[in-house]
């Protein structure tokens, strides 16, 4: 019947589509009509050309204004109502269209019409999110970080609302709105914002032996990825793919980034929410708008029934993952985002993802989390979209052709067209559309089961992958879990939830607990919490849970701050330049005003950003290329200090000529300079510098900071 909504290209850029068409078709039987004069002059919402838009229509010139002014009444009462509500969670987003090529054939475990051909392109819509903060909240809060991926395909949309962390904090959808408000701001206090360093998370959380895997995860650097470039992405749940012939197999999705992990270090985290609120959604849009598309490779980790059974979890408990040391992850196609959005709100805020959208060929599992969850999505974008027609939004229509006699309903856009609207019919070829044999069909999964309100045995080890997530970690990121957890304890007013924490943590890894307990003051130790399963010891570390394990070794898509002044080496300058650029990296230059500098050679360049919007936490090394004059004058500036002694905290590796150990001297640096400290002479060690910059960060010099 109705078909999705024509769109033509108005910039030259790949898969360029837009919703503001030149052409606009009429819902529901009108014609279609060409727009009579360009969209230069100003209308009201009706067409009517508006002659001004800068007075109301008043008796006089200092007279009240008229109730007839049609203009302005209309301007107003739509600017009243521009608000629909956020989110309840992931209210903070940001999305960016693309596109998912196929790898390869996979018709042997799914008749998904987008596993089929090798080299196909289906288009995609990715929002990633922050959970717990309001919509005007920082990017760099300590969170989940969702990855939600809608799929255009040529049989419906399939839309994959997944994480930046393959577990979750509970097994039963049941417990999901006492953990989002435990998180959300205090109901009295309405603070505080995007946090979960607060006594009701907290308290919440110790009660809830089953959040403690996931509880790792968010106290790891996971949470504070450097970029959503560099995060990867879990379905979370386990799934069904089932082929042609029926035959299901279960799988778990996973989106690796090209450019491997990063993440920032708390300190800078706090410090990049002060410089750049919006770090996260500025670096995708500027990534995309330079062409630098970023891209992740789907993998599925695939296994059978029997396979499943052998585990010694449920694959149906979202508080547990399967290592990809015991099951692979596969390659089957890669996702790139290509093309930023033409508007905010038509797209990112008013884009409706749900797990219910799922296409042939992939199916359900009993996960009484998913479960919930398929209830829960449809519901709340009826709720914030305004009614069952959100399907009609471009964002959210399908891209194939779709027909149903569905109808009516706030902001209908297409009705089925004719006299019939129902089914079975005997209006022959008239009659609309009809079942087919091609349609989805849900898995025959047999059941025979009583109705009861229980929770299986078969989740009941809380402990075991929380030590295993652990112990896979490095030293640096154990250390940096211990900080976290102890930094967040240390915010609540209540002593008795910390050591509650404690008591859990002794299940997870005595160390961690001892660490925390120290840094809280805790005097005398708890017992640990009981355990309904005993915390397994014989699980082995997975590399796969590290970041630091799983080091890109490039500098690709980071960016060097440099840090100049009149008189800075061009030499050095021009070879850091070239030498970055073709890491595939950026150079951002920084001074003590933006605008041109003068360098040494008398030729100028310009400066970015001035030092205090400029600070080093924002890129991922810094060099500091300043002549003896211009290391005087920047260590006068507090913020260049700043810039400085930043990079050295947060391991950065730094490079710096001999003029600017003036400045490294009035930080206290000149002692503790390290390997990952290189000094500048000549191009070629400009070079090597960008080469370990590939390292990312210089870990060793953590453990000597106090
Ligand atoms: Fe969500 N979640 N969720 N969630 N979720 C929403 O849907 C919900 C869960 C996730 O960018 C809401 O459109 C329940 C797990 C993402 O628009 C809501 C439960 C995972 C997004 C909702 C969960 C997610 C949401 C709020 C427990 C990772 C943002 C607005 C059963 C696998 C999507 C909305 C976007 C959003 C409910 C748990 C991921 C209320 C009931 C587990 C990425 O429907």
């Amino acid at each position: 019947m109705a078909s999705a909504t024509t769109k033509t290209a108005k910039k030259p850029k790949p898969a360029k589509a837009t919703f503001h068409d030149e052409t606009v078709e009429q819902p529901s039987g009108g014609e279609t009509h060409q727009k009579a004069s360009d969209d230069t002059i100003m209308t009201t919402q009706q067409g009517v050309p508006v002659s001004d838009d800068q007075n109301s229509l008043k008796a006089g010139s200092r007279g009240p204004t008229l109730m007839e002014d049609i203009v302005m009444r209309e301007k107003i009462f739509h600017f009243d109502h521009e608000r629909i509500p956020e989110r309840v969670v992931h209210a903070r987003g940001y999305g960016a269209h693309g596109y998912f090529e196929t790898y390869e054939n996979l018709s042997d475990i799914t008749s998904a019409d987008i596993f089929q051909r090798a080299g196909e392109k289906t288009p995609a819509f990715v929002r990633f999110s922050t959970v717990a903060g309001s919509k005007g909240s920082v990017d760099l809060a300590r969170d989940v970080r969702g990855f939600a991926v809608k799929l255009y395909t040529k049989e419906g949309n399939w839309d994959i609302v997944g994480n930046n962390i393959p577990v979750f904090f509970i097994q039963d959808a049941m417990k999901f709105p006492d953990l989002i408000h435990s998180v959300k701001p205090e109901p009295d206090r309405g603070f505080p914002q995007a946090q979960s360093a607060h006594d009701n998370f907290w308290d919440f959380i110790s009660l809830m032996p089953e959040a403690m895997h996931m509880l790792m995860w968010v106290m790891s650097d996971r949470a504070i990825p450097r970029s959503f470039r560099f995060m990867e992405g879990f379905g979370v749940h386990t799934f069904r793919l089932v082929n042609a012939k029926g035959k299901s197999t279960f799988v778990k999705f996973h989106w690796k980034p090209k450019l491997g992990m990063q993440s920032v270090v708390w300190n800078e985290a706090v410090k990049i929410n002060g410089a750049d609120p919006d770090f996260h959604r500025k670096d995708l849009w500027n990534a995309i708008e330079a062409g630098e598309y970023p891209e992740w490779e789907l993998g599925l980790q695939l296994f059978d029934e029997d396979f499943a059974e052998k585990f010694d979890f449920d694959v149906l408990d979202a508080t547990k993952l399967v290592p990809e040391e015991l099951v692979p992850v596969r390659p089957v196609g890669r996702l790139v985002l290509d093309r930023v959005v033409d508007n905010f709100f038509a797209e990112t805020e008013q884009v409706a993802f749900c797990t219910q959208n799922i296409v042939p060929g992939v199916d359900f599992t009993d996960d009484p989390l998913l479960q919930g969850r398929n209830f829960s999505y449809l519901d709340t974008q009826i709720k914030r979209l305004g009614g069952p027609n959100f399907t009609h939004i471009p964002i959210n229509a399908p891209k194939c052709p779709f027909a149903h006699f569905q109808q009516d309903g706030h902001m209908a856009m297409h009705n089925p067209k004719g006299r019939v609207n129902y089914e079975p019919n005997s209006w022959g070829e008239d009659g609309g559309p009809r079942e087919s044999d091609k349609g989805f069909k849900s898995y025959p999964e047999e059941l025979d089961a009583p109705k009861q309100r229980v929770r299986s045995e078969t989740f009941a080890d809380h402990y075991s992958q929380a030590r295993q997530f652990y112990i896979s970690q490095t030293e640096t990121e154990q250390g940096h879990i211990a900080d976290a957890i102890t930094f967040e304890l240390s915010m609540l007013e209540r002593e008795e939830i910390r050591v509650r924490i404690v008591s859990h943590l002794l299940n997870i890894d005595e160390g961690l607990a001892e660490t925390v307990a120290d840094g809280l003051g805790v005097r005398k130790m708890p017992k640990p919490a009981d355990a309904a399963r005993p915390t397994r010891q014989d699980l082995k570390p997975s590399p796969a849970l590290s970041i630091l394990k799983n080091s890109p070794e490039t500098f690709e898509g980071r960016k060097l701050g440099v840090l100049i002044a009149e008189d800075s080496p061009s030499i050095l300058l021009n070879t850091l330049k070239s030498e970055i650029e073709a890491a595939g990296a950026e150079i951002i230059l920084v001074s003590k005003r933006v605008g041109e500098i003068e360098l040494d050679n008398g030729t100028t360049v310009t400066a970015d950003f001035k030092v205090d919007g400029g600070p080093s936490v924002l890129f991922d090394a810094v060099a500091i290329l300043l002549s003896e004059a211009g290391g005087k004058a920047m260590a006068q500036i507090p913020a260049a200090r700043d810039f400085a002694g930043d990079a050295f905290a947060h391991s950065k590796f730094i490079a710096y000529t001999e003029g600017s150990t003036v400045l490294l001297r009035k930080i206290g640096l000149s002692e503790e300079l390290d390997e990952g400290c290189v000094k500048l002479g000549d191009a070629s060690n400009a070079k090597d510098f960008v080469r370990i910059c590939a390292r990312l960060r210089h870990w060793a010099r953590e453990k000597k900071l106090p």
